[in-house]
């Protein structure tokens, strides 16, 4: 039977009711000047803010990961993030820290400074990385995509013959989970998360999202959902600007739970936390 209990590094979180994971993002898109003073004390006040809204992650990537952007080098992402995650640590103790990244280096250099959580949308296929994890405690969130950020949405395509996008993306995450699993990862550091929005078309998300309870049912892994903003969410709605997608975004992540989620990326953490008290208080009262 699954544990309530998600354990990274010397932290535990409960999740036994959901949890939330807020967004910061230091790519230049979000911060013009990354690494100043303005945009690391912007950084701390933002987790500050999302800490205090009720996210018990702070999740800190330097990595554009939209579709079509350009990968970033490595210096380029230690330069980003590792202040941040310094800063963050040192101002926020009480939150968790993940790092949105794909380097084994970079989530070194992070833990080092506080870091407790590795969130990989490449689910530690990098040389070394799924070693790393093991060595260094840390949860980890191992993401589902299709391709790679700069082509993924070319022509996302899911074979019926593997279970279409559903059982694709169960077998590739049990693949990768077992690989942790086999370098010493427990089963209670581990998330799962269909990756929704990278390498898959607008039907193909909404398939998984009703099907998200499939890829942990019967394991000790956790369920991560991540829907804030992203375009399946603007594509139904109208909205083409994705701070304007925070309803939509809600109601999914809502679902979500519903489905069997256990945690929920998002970067409007208070609405989401609001969401979450009527999730809780339904399940209470069934
Ligand atoms: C960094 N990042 C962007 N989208 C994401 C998603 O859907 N899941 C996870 N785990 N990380 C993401």
């Amino acid at each position: 039977m699954r544990s309530n209990l998600f354990k990274a590094r010397d932290r535990v979180l409960d999740v036994s009711t959901p949890q939330i994971m807020g967004i910061l993002n230091v790519t230049p898109d979000s911060f013009s000047d990354g690494g100043s003073y303005t945009s690391l004390g912007a950084a701390v006040e933002q987790a500050q803010r999302m800490y205090d809204e009720g996210a018990a992650i702070i999740d800190i990537g330097g990595e554009s990961t939209r579709p079509g952007a350009d990968p970033v080098t490595l210096e380029m992402e230690l330069e980003r993030v590792v202040p941040v995650v310094e800063a963050v640590s040192k101002h926020c103790p009480e939150a968790l820290i993940s790092v949105d990244t794909s380097s084994p280096e970079v989530m070194t250099e992070s833990v080092k400074i506080g870091a407790h959580i590795w969130n990989d949308i490449r689910a530690l296929t990098r040389p070394h990385a799924v070693e790393t994890a093991a060595a260094l405690g840390v949860g980890v969130c191992l993401m589902h995509m299709q391709g790679t950020p700069q082509n993924m949405q070319d022509n996302p395509h899911y074979d019926d013959q593997q279970g279409g996008v559903v059982g694709t993306v169960k077998s590739f995450l049990h693949a990768r989970a077992q690989e942790c699993l086999q370098a010493g990862i427990d089963a209670q550091s581990i998330m799962l998360d269909p990756g929704f929005g990278f390498g898959k078309t607008i039907e193909e998300n909404y398939i998984l999202l009703n099907h998200i309870a499939e890829l942990t049912q019967d394991t000790d892994f956790f369920l991560m959902a991540a829907l804030s903003r992203k375009s399946m969410i603007g594509k139904i709605t109208g909205q083409e600007i994705p701070a304007e997608r925070v309803c939509g975004s809600v109601v999914a992540g809502f679902y979500a739970l519903e489905k069997g989620a256990h945690f929920l990326r998002v970067h409007d953490v208070a609405a989401t936390v609001e969401a979450t008290k009527i999730f809780q208080a339904l399940r209470l009262y069934r």
